[in-house]
């Protein structure tokens, strides 16, 4: 009998611990599941975009699960790598489609600008 709907028996015991890193991409499995990569398949490559318009700012843009919504993460700034702030995720624009959230950061290269 063929059936639509997905059980426990059919998702690979590998990805049932979310520590675990059976592709060794160094990537554990709930990372994985939150940027929307296969746990299965080393992907690791690709994982942001990181930038500098000069003159203008920096920016960080990566994808999201549209799923993952009950896994949150933040992004840190430190200026000595002592201390460290988070930024506000109002700063972090996303956009939604129907798979994944894209996620923009910009940063104003002077930041009195903020
Ligand atoms: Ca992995």
């Amino acid at each position: 009998m063929h059936s639509d709907s997905v059980t426990v028996a059919d998702i690979p015991h590998q990805l049932f611990d979310p520590s675990a890193d059976h592709d060794f991409d160094s990537l554990p499995n709930l990372i994985e599941f939150k940027l929307g990569r296969d746990s299965l398949l080393t992907d690791a490559r690709n994982l942001s975009t990181f930038g500098y318009d000069l003159g203008v700012e920096y920016y960080l843009s990566w994808n999201e699960n549209a799923m993952a919504h009950d896994i949150s993460f933040g992004i840190y700034e430190s200026l000595d790598l002592n201390g460290w702030n988070e930024i506000p995720q109002s700063w972090i624009r996303s956009v939604p489609w129907l798979d994944r959230i894209e996620r923009n950061l910009s940063l104003p290269d002077d930041k009195s600008e903020r």
